[in-house]
């Protein structure tokens, strides 16, 4: 499966929702194609120990997975890529040290999508597409934002913020190759069902190849 494929349904974790490991098996047991681990505040062996048992569940689903932030953890638990923000590591930074990482970059403008795919970025995180109550600092890039990144960068774009069942197909209207999610889903009594209902109006809108 290539990587655009593997972006369509990009779950995040978010402890103050649900413990990770409990979201993780609940998100890939509904059809998530792709896994982020991201854990703010943590200390890095808690990370290590948790990123590891996530790395065994994503290996039987044969999903993706992505550490947020951290370079170091994700080679430590063998993930397949590592996602980082305009604050963290570089992203030409992260392929010198890093080469077999795939890099996801998050972008809240074109002029940050452009960069981060210039410097050899595998994927964009775009967003906010609307307001979102899970990350404080998190700048709105709207509708519109999103359709000018995805008219111009070539690398597979993941749209991000505030998305959920009832804004999701005005999102893939836009024409972007995955939604990256989590209170929606992660913040729901049930995971898996909240996985599944979204997958479905992704498959529906895509089409099931
Ligand atoms: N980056 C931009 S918005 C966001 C992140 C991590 C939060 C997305 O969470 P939600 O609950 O899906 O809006
Ligand atoms: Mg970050």
């Amino acid at each position: 499966m290539n990587l655009r494929e593997k972006l369509k349904l990009y779950v995040i974790t978010d402890r103050r929702l649900r413990n990770e490991v409990e979201s993780v098996k609940e998100a890939l047991e509904g059809g998530a194609t792709a896994i982020q681990l991201r854990l703010k505040g943590v200390p890095t062996r808690e990370m290590v120990e948790v990123g590891k048992k996530i790395r065994k569940l994503t290996e039987d689903y044969d999903t993706l997975y992505i550490v947020n932030d951290r370079v170091d953890v994700a080679l430590a638990v063998d993930a397949d890529g590592v996602h980082v923000g305009q604050e963290d590591m570089p992203v030409d930074v992260v392929k010198e040290i890093a080469p077999n990482l795939i890099v996801g970059v998050s972008a809240s403008n074109l002029r940050e999508a452009l960069e981060g795919e210039r410097k050899g970025a595998d994927y964009i995180g775009a967003g906010s597409v609307f307001p979102t109550r899970t990350k404080e600092d998190a700048r709105l890039l709207g509708l519109g934002g999103l359709r000018e990144i995805v008219e111009n960068v070539h690398i597979p774009v993941v749209a991000i913020g505030g998305i959920n069942h009832e804004n999701i197909r005005e999102v893939l209207k836009v024409g972007i190759d995955g939604v990256a999610v989590i209170s929606a889903i992660v913040g729901t009594k049930n995971i898996v069902e909240a996985t599944r209902r979204m997958k479905e109006v992704i498959e529906e809108y895509k089409g099931r190849g």
